[in-house]
């Protein structure tokens, strides 16, 4: 078999950077701008604007970027934002490549372009086929692909070595039938993007409150008394969530920001949908703003927690102790473990000033309805399931769970990352659901536990598994450890790419490899006349419709549902209780099967329509009886100690403004002033200082764990108010970095926030 020369990192080399100073407001007139030139560049200006107008609107589609909710009391006009609009734009562009194309370009060539310009060629609008003694993609029929895929399916010796990836963006439907299809298959080999995300959260809060995800609705947050903003930049990666705030600040509530950065959506929010947000000065956002030292969270709120047990011990009050004595279990442990720390010990590590601690007290003090917020700068450490869990004991002391205004908020990431795992995207057994298959379904659903995202590189690598199938995402560039990865998925026989737009995944492949070109969101879905919709769940767990509206890109490209259910046909040659081809022509048939099978989900065709309808939630109902001793529970976290030596530092890598986690729309960082370059380093002017660095100077980033060394090349340093020894750069360039074998303590989330480095001048 030929050997491929593909470069795993692409182009390294640098733009023209230009810095400003970070922003001090986000969105208002300029964020509109932004949004409409990417809009026009990619759409044209009518397809835009028809496009616009039905995203986020009852009976449009839903934004394919994050998962923050829509209004309960229905849309506005224009419910979007200026991400969002950029996503839209990034799916829906005009431009396209096909075979014409590979025919033109090897994966090779490709490969040594950087992910930024993978993106600018646009939708693939036809199947394509890499023979394994070839450069070349080349088209291939739907039936012929398959075929091949069903073929070597069929050939493994085992089923758990095929993988089935999932990327968050699939629709309820599709994501049911992909977990069908791999469980009638015979694996729960089912990673998925949650893996790397919020999967610290599902397991704290299963742990804590019963369930796995958050607690609040987004109506709760207008009447909360405290938003703690902890670990999120909402300004970039959930946008409108800053209309929220907005509202909740108009009535009287405070915000509070735990963030190592100063982020600029947090500071003051210009709201578009508002001639005010337009032409005015803004809405301030944060109160107070904490400036915690990278993954030094669970010190900072024992500190808080202290000082609140103190006030408790005289006053009486500031913990809610009635709900304590009916609802939460470990009160006494708890309150003995916090007074075994040292208060100055606390203080040092978090890294706050007194003065702020004393107005965070001051804020928290006689509140009860405290929501909080949180994303991957709490999920992506060693520790960040107890990351997690400590914030769980604030709200929980506080009595600030199951009543309105208060609780938990993890923001979700991919628009229905929660809704994929709601309907089976899971490497775990779930027992009941695997009955519910049977029953229902007429199969019996493997009962051994699959892989999951960092199982899955692993098993790749070394060569245990030999087919690997992504329903969307870049597997290649969001895993931690990029280099290892590469050579695992290079191991494999086949890899399927199912995907809209063109990455590094499909340039480092398996021998062979196949890409199956999807619908985006904002596409009509037709069959027999009539335009088919899917359903979405949003971060605050409801269930709604979205229904595309432009014309497809191709009339080559089949949606997720359709092609998941052919394949299974073609496997299964017709020969198996499900009908899947039936299920692949009628979606109803699929949401019927949904709604036996997973609980929650009855009666999805009706009560999907509108505003949608909120699947069960315990700890909305205080009902904590699956827990030990039927309670929350309070838990006693360590404190990370990550000991790091003289030359290191703590890095963490984010998103900029101009990028969905790896697809790089472009190369601005606006709120953080940084213009024209993705391969920055931010670092505190005082740190550059005693490194004698200069503005700009190039450095190079090596970890080193377990003895291996790893290197990211070329990176320009650029002074940033950030606490002395922590650094950020952008994530996916900084991946290469991330130990494939280093990932949080239960949820195997990547420690992509807190990686130790060392700094080596070009
Ligand atoms: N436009 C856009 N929207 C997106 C995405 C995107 O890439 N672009 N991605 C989507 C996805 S999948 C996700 S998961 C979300 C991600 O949304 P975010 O979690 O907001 O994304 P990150 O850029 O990873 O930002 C993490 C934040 O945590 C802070 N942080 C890092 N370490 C720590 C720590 O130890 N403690 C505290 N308190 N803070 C810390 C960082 O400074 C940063 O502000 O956004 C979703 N929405
Ligand atoms: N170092 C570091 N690594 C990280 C993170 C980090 O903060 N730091 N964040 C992690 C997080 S939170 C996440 S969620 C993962 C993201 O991991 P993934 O979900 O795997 O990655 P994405 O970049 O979102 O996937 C983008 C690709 O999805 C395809 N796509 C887009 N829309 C659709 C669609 O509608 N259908 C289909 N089938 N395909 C589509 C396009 O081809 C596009 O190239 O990355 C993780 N990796
Ligand atoms: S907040 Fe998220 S879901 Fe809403 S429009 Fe913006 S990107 Fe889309
Ligand atoms: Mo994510």
């Amino acid at each position: 078999m030929l050997k491929r020369e593909v470069s795993i990192r692409g182009s390294e080399e640098f733009s023209d950077i230009r810095l400003k100073e970070p922003m001090k407001t986000a969105a208002g007139m300029l964020g509109v701008k932004v949004a409409l030139q990417h809009s026009f560049k990619e759409m044209g200006v009518a397809r835009s604007i028809r496009a616009l107008s039905e995203m986020n609107q009852e009976d449009g589609f839903d934004c394919p970027s994050c998962a923050w909710p829509n209004p309960e009391k229905g849309s506005k006009v224009a419910e979007y934002c200026e991400n969002g609009a950029k996503a839209l734009a990034d799916e829906a562009t005009t431009k396209y490549i096909n075979g014409a194309f590979f025919q033109k370009h090897s994966v090779e060539e490709l490969s040594r372009l950087s992910d930024y310009q993978l993106n600018q060629f646009g939708r693939i609008t036809e199947p394509l086929m890499l023979k394994s003694d070839s450069v070349h993609y080349e088209p291939i029929t739907w039936q012929a692909a398959y075929t091949l895929i069903a073929d070597q399916l069929h050939q493994l010796k085992n089923p758990n070595e095929a993988i089935f990836y999932t990327s968050g963006r699939s629709s309820n439907e599709a994501a049911y039938l992909y977990g069908l299809f791999a469980r009638a298959f015979g694996t729960n080999n089912m990673p998925d993007c949650s893996n790397m995300c919020h999967e610290s959260s599902g397991v704290a809060l299963s742990e804590t409150l019963g369930i796995g995800k958050g607690s609040i609705k987004l109506e709760d947050l207008y009447e909360a008394e405290v938003v703690l903003v902890v670990g999120q930049n909402p300004g970039t990666n959930h946008p409108r969530m800053l209309s929220a705030l907005e509202k909740c600040k108009r009535n009287g509530g405070k915000v509070i920001s735990i963030n190592p950065l100063e982020e600029t959506g947090l500071v003051n929010f210009k709201n578009p949908q508002k001639a005010s947000g337009l032409f005015g000065k803004g809405a301030d956002i944060a109160d107070l703003h904490l400036p915690v030292r990278i993954n030094q969270d669970i010190p900072l709120i024992k500190l808080l927690l202290k000082k609140l047990a103190s006030l408790d011990a005289t006053e009486g009050n500031v913990f809610d102790h009635e709900f304590i004595e009916q609802y939460v279990d470990g009160y006494a442990e708890l309150i003995k473990d916090l007074a075994t720390y040292d208060e100055q010990d606390l203080l040092r590590k978090c890294g706050i000033d007194t003065d702020n601690i004393t107005a965070a007290v001051r804020l928290l003090h006689n509140a009860s309805k405290i929501v909080v917020c949180w994303a991957m700068g709490l999920t992506q450490h060693k520790n960040g399931v107890e990351n997690i869990k400590e914030y769980v004991n604030l709200l929980l002391l506080k009595g600030a769970i199951g009543k309105p205004n208060a609780g938990t908020c993890p923001v979700r990431g991919h628009s229905n990352v929660q809704g994929d795992r709601s309907v089976g995207i899971m490497h775990h057994v779930n027992h009941d659901f695997n009955a519910r298959i049977k029953t229902h379904l007429g199969f019996t659903p493997p009962d051994e536990e699959g892989l999951d995202t960092v199982g899955a590189m692993k098993a790749m690598y070394e060569g245990d598994a030999k087919i690997f199938i992504c329903l969307g995402g870049n597997f290649l560039m969001a895993a931690s450890d990029t280099e290892y990865t590469a050579r695992g998925i290079q191991n494999c026989d086949l890899t399927v790419q199912v995907s809209t737009k063109l990455n590094r995944t499909h340039l480092v492949t398996g021998k062979t490899a196949l890409i199956l070109p999807t619908f985006g969101r904002s596409e009509k879905d037709m069959k027999d006349g009539n335009i088919r919709y899917l359903t979405m769940e949003d971060s605050m767990g409801r269930v709604r419709r979205s229904k595309g509206l432009l014309r497809p890109i191709s009339n080559n490209i089949k949606s997720e549902p359709e092609l998941i259910a052919e394949l299974a046909d073609t496997y299964f040659k017709g020969n198996h209780p499900v009908d899947w081809k039936s299920m692949s022509q009628n979606y109803e048939l699929i949401r019927r099967s949904i709604d036996k099978v997973v609980k929650g989900f009855e009666n999805t065709k009706e009560r999907s329509k509108g505003v949608g309808y909120y699947l069960p939630n315990n700890v909305r109902e205080l009902d904590f009886s699956m827990l030990p001793n039927g309670k929350a529970q309070l838990s006693l976290n360590q404190l990370p100690d990550h000991k790091l030596k003289n030359d290191e530092f703590m890095l963490m890598t984010i998103r900029s403004h101009d990028q969905f986690n790896t697809t790089i729309y472009g190369l601005d960082d606006r709120y953080r002033g940084v213009y024209n370059e993705r391969r920055v380093l931010f670092m505190n002017a005082s740190d550059m200082q005693e490194m004698k660095l200069a503005k700009f100077d190039v450095v190079h980033l090596h970890s080193s764990y377990d003895g291996v060394k790893r290197t990211a090349n070329m990176f320009k340093v650029i002074p940033y108010r950030i606490p002395s020894r922590n650094l950020a750069a952008y994530f996916p360039e900084t991946n290469v970095l991330v130990p494939y074998n280093h990932f949080a303590d239960k949820s195997r989330t990547p420690i992509s926030k807190s990686i130790k480095i060392t700094l080596e001048k070009e």
